[in-house]
């Protein structure tokens, strides 16, 4: 805000004039500058009548300018001289008038993200706003439904500090973008998106979208069978003439083609290249044909250089049921949109589904599904950072869910290149990373990571850096991470960790980037258990954060550090503000939260079974209706309040890898 005094000159208007008991019969001869104003007696006559020498009168808020809106202050004035020639009187007061334009909000066009099964997304820049009061809150509802429900609010986002980390898409000249996402929607269903901006200085509006969840892709009626067996070269594709070998079928692929590829090995030499997209109505599908295993063989092991499927700049290419293996990359697929794998093994390899560097715009719609991505590393990690990555993807609008990852270094790698945004990871089961279970590293807006199961990792899920977020992470289970359950360095910004459950050998929560900066995250309704050392403890310059509502237990020392800040109990962190601001975190015993008794580990070096992992709530736990609300991530919560962690007690579980039913066919 830059304050810009300016001496303006209100004219006298109708109940200034009543101080001096003017009569207005002759109003509308006067003249000059003045004229033009109301002269009629208003409110404040009988109370301007009244005041005594020396008392100042509230003249209440000045009028909206037409251009800025609202000011913020209040003028006053005292009793003053009458100008009997001008029929008027003259307040004189110093405003910060020059400020209006800049605390306004001046808002630009929504941009509606690319929309995913479950969530919708909005962009929204905001000019203005120099004082950062400006909210905008969200509602929705199904087309056609009454009433509308809450939604979270847009998150105003802040940009990446660091120099190296320039953030084109969330930057905007003079002001801030705001970004938000709804979950947990339904499928293929219309709805209405309803943002009311509300901004105390003027440029509040409010406005109302129509948006649409997508389904998951469903073979389009109409595509031609083409039958493909072992071998190598010739057939016609019918089925009782085979197109015999994969490079025969890759060569001949046209949009609209659904190869079965019956059972056996195929050993490929040279990548098999996809040359041709298909479209949405008539996708390109490679399908194992259910008669057997179809393994597609490089022949080699995760260190044989080379790519086993190469369709760089193709869209709507299916893979479904297959097994991959024996390159160093078994798919990829730069500058691509969307692909579909689904219920494929990935296996001797160090990446298996690499699609990245097209950016927002061209990488879009991934679909990645019921997938078996295996690496080869081992429990526990000893030698520093792995390359094995089930997948790397980049831009917007991807399903990454209900995959199992195993034995890599990172289950999802983050990349630098290419903008990831409105992106979904939800139901995945994800053991032994050696570095990381979920990264969303250098994501730019609206990236959900969900109802994981993630054990024997470093770090659970990272976002190191979130470009501007926001980045929500919920109700993930995070076991035995041995440094942190998230990882939040290189100046991340912009993650909301929401409703997740992490036990972890040590401090509960370490946030420890050096002395990076670490700006506008906000924790609510975690539980965070360990075994010892201080139940926060941050290293880094936590700016613009929010953590409230947090459980907290067996931690062996005071409470938290927090910029610098020692705080021996939950309590002292309260009363100080700065790290809780409202309730305050919740100490819990670890003991007897589980209805397993499931203890945080007491070795991290044990590679722990994901499948025995059992962290619903115990009915007595304290955890339970120990939560805030927190609304469109836990409107559905059971008992009095929301609890604590990822599993609300009553609530069915999730279903995390692989499903065992297969999506309908046409
Ligand atoms: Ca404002
Ligand atoms: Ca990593
Ligand atoms: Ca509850």
């Amino acid at each position: 805000m830059k304050p810009s005094p300016l001496f303006l000159s209100l004219a006298a208007a109708g109940p200034l004039a009543g101080v001096a008991g003017a009569r207005d019969s002759d109003a509308r001869k006067r003249e000059g500058f003045l004229s033009a104003l109301p002269s009629e007696p208003g409110p404040h006559l009988e109370k301007s009548k009244a005041l005594a020498e020396g008392a100042w009168l509230n003249l209440g808020a000045p009028a909206a300018d037409p251009q800025w809106g609202k000011a913020r202050g209040r003028s006053w004035s005292c009793r003053m001289a009458f100008a009997s020639k001008l029929r008027g009187a003259f307040l004189a007061c110093v405003a910060s008038h020059g400020a209006l334009a800049e605390d306004a909000s001046q808002p630009g066009e929504v941009l509606a993200e690319p929309a995913t099964l479950h969530c919708l997304a909005v962009r929204w820049p905001l000019k203005g706003d120099a004082n950062e009061n400006a909210v905008i809150e969200v509602q929705y509802r199904r087309t056609g439904d009454r009433e509308w429900r809450r939604g979270f609010p847009l998150v105003r986002t802040f940009a990446d500090p660091h120099p190296q980390n320039p953030t084109p898409a969330v930057r905007v000249a003079g002001g801030r973008m705001f970004a938000g996402s709804i979950v947990d929607l339904a499928p293929a269903t219309a709805y209405e998106v309803k943002l009311a901006l509300h901004d105390p200085d003027g440029g509040s509006v409010e406005k109302t979208l129509a948006m649409q969840t997508i389904t998951e892709p469903r073979e389009p009626a109409g595509m031609r069978v083409r039958h493909v067996a072992p071998g190598e070269g010739g057939g016609t594709g019918a089925a009782g003439d085979p197109l015999r070998g994969l490079p025969a079928a890759f060569a001949a692929a046209e949009a609209g083609d659904c190869f079965l590829i019956h059972k056996g090995t195929y050993p490929v030499q040279s990548a098999l290249e996809v040359k041709v997209s298909g479209t949405a109505a008539k996708p390109i599908i490679f399908r194992g044909a259910g008669d057997g295993e179809v393994v597609i063989d490089g022949g080699g092991t995760h260190a044989t250089k080379g790519r086993l499927i190469s369709g760089n700049a193709t869209g709507h290419v299916w893979l479904e049921d297959l097994i991959l293996q024996g390159r160093q990359y078994l798919v990829v697929a730069h500058e691509s949109s969307h692909w579909v794998i689904r219920r494929c093994t990935f296996r001797e390899m160090e990446k298996g589904f690499t699609a990245q560097n097209g950016g927002y715009e061209v990488s879009r719609g991934h679909f990645i599904a019921d997938n078996t991505f295996i690496g080869g590393t081992h429990w526990p990690r000893t030698k520093g950072i792995e390359g094995f990555a089930g997948i790397g993807i980049s831009g917007a609008g991807h399903v990454v869910a209900y995959n199992r990852m195993e034995k890599l270094g990172d289950g999802v790698h983050g990349t630098g290149h290419g903008n990831l945004s409105a992106s979904d990871f939800y139901n995945n089961d994800i053991s032994v990373c050696t570095d990381d279970g979920i990264e969303t590293d250098y994501a730019e807006t609206n990236v959900r990571v969900f109802r994981n199961r993630i054990a024997n990792v470093a770090h659970g899920v990272t976002a190191q850096p979130a470009m501007g977020g926001p980045i929500y992470i919920f109700r993930n289970l995070i076991y035995n991470a041995t440094y942190s359950p998230f990882k939040l360095h290189n100046h991340t910004t912009g993650v909301r960790l929401f409703h997740n459950t992490s036990l972890r050998h040590g401090g509960p929560f370490v946030i420890q980037p050096s002395s990076e900066t670490v700006t506008n995250v906000w924790s609510r309704n975690n539980l965070f258990l360990g075994t010892a050392s201080r139940a926060l403890h941050t290293t880094g310059r936590m700016r613009l954060c929010n953590f409230d509502s947090d459980g907290y237990g067996g931690f062996t020392e005071g409470f938290a550090v927090w910029n610098g800040r020692t705080y021996k109990t939950a309590d002292d962190a309260r009363a100080d503000g700065v790290i809780y601001h409202e309730r305050g975190a919740l100490l819990l015993d670890p003991n007897t939260l589980f209805a397993t008794g499931l203890q945080p580990p007491s070795d991290p070096s044990v590679e722990y079974k994901i499948s025995d992992l059992d962290l619903r709530l115990k009915a007595a736990a304290g955890a339970v209706d120990a939560g805030v609300v927190i609304p469109n991530f836990n409107d559905a919560f059971d008992g009095k309040a929301p609890d604590l962690g990822a599993l609300e007690l009553h609530a069915s579980l999730p279903h995390y890898g692989p499903r065992p039913s297969q999506p309908p066919r046409p």
